[in-house]
């Protein structure tokens, strides 16, 4: 599809902008400034900002353990996420939730999520009240690889097929799920393959092609908006990190690494606009430069953040009881 220059832009903002919250969080989890557990989702930025590029504001999205990535493209401020990373009071859920668990209504996030395949339920059920309801939203699962293989996925797929529910399947294909390469766990040659098994149209495209994800989650969108049921849409990615922080990565060569790393989203947007004329190198290093800021705000807004308060560890922890 044809694009404008300014919403080119702004997806190669958003790209860069989760690639240097990753990396900052990288640092300042190794300096002990951020505690829990951290998996990076840098490499894999064409994926949620191709998608959310897509959505509109009210619509939903259903993250993993890996959601850094998703939480900025649907418009999540880094300030409260890096305050949430570091548990501080002003973080997206008052420091309780972590990396894992950030979640902004408002924006239509419905929340990362540590179970492996746990989006996709949660996700249904969105859908399946924007159906009932009948107001034109539609809800997206992000997932990996490795959850295709949760009861969870296959599920949740049945239903929203066989009630034509406003759904974008979305799964991240990074090829692993944490050490285990997905040749040893499947034996489908594509992920999108899986989909025939329900009757949805079953897309892959290069996870590192920001506009190849947009057009093709543009098109299964407007299809669910219209009525016309799920689609399931596998981008071939890869992560530039081990699998969490911590992880050794001994599982794939240095090569394998280096050859992930020259495929990168943001470089090949980059040289796209450049070539393309719509803007010069100069202007990028400013959007850069811009980010860097930004990053570096919302680092100073956690650090100076104060902690929760201890009479408030138990306030917003559990549902009350109905019964
Ligand atoms: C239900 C469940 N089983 C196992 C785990 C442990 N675990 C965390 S991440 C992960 C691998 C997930 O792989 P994939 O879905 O491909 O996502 P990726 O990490 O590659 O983004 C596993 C097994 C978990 N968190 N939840
Ligand atoms: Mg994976």
């Amino acid at each position: 599809m044809d694009f404008k220059k300014s919403d080119l832009i702004e997806m190669y903002r958003s790209m860069y902008l989760i690639r240097h919250f990753e990396i900052k969080t990288k640092e300042l989890f190794a300096a002990a400034k951020i505690p829990g557990f951290v998996h990076l989702y840098a490499g894999e930025e064409g994926v949620a900002v191709g998608v959310c590029s897509a959505l509109r504001k009210d619509d939903y999205i259903g993250s993993t353990h890996r959601g850094h990535g998703h939480c900025i493209a649907k418009g999540g401020d880094v300030k409260y996420m890096m305050a949430e990373l570091y548990g501080k009071e002003t973080g997206y859920c008052k420091g309780k939730g972590g990396s894992m668990h950030i979640a902004d209504f408002d924006l239509g996030i419905l929340g990362a999520c540590g179970i492996v395949g746990g989006s996709l339920p949660l996700i249904t059920g969105a859908a399946l009240n924007f159906k009932y309801k009948e107001t034109n939203q539609v809800a997206v699962a992000f997932f990996g690889d490795g959850a295709t293989n949760q009861g969870s996925f296959h599920e949740s797929v049945n239903l929203a097929a066989i009630w034509d529910l406003p759904i974008l399947f979305v799964c991240e294909n990074n090829q692993y799920a944490e050490s285990t390469h997905i040749s040893s766990v499947m034996k489908v040659e594509k992920v999108a393959d899986r989909a025939a098994a329900y009757g949805i149209p079953g897309i892959t495209v290069d996870g590192n092609d920001v506009l190849a994800v947009h057009d093709a989650a543009l098109e299964a969108i407007e299809n669910a908006r219209q009525g016309k049921g799920p689609t399931f849409l596998e981008c071939v990615t890869c992560r530039h990190y081990g699998h969490f922080e911590g992880d050794a990565d001994t599982y794939r060569t240095k090569e394998m690494v280096e050859d992930c790393k020259k495929r990168c989203p943001i470089k090949k947007l980059g040289a796209f606009l450049v070539e393309e004329g719509f803007v010069s190198e100069k202007e990028l290093e400013e959007v850069d430069k811009n980010v860097e800021e930004e990053v570096a705000g919302a680092i100073d807004f956690a650090e100076s953040s104060p902690w929760p308060k201890p009479e408030e560890a138990f306030t917003d922890i559990f549902v009350t009881p109905y019964y």
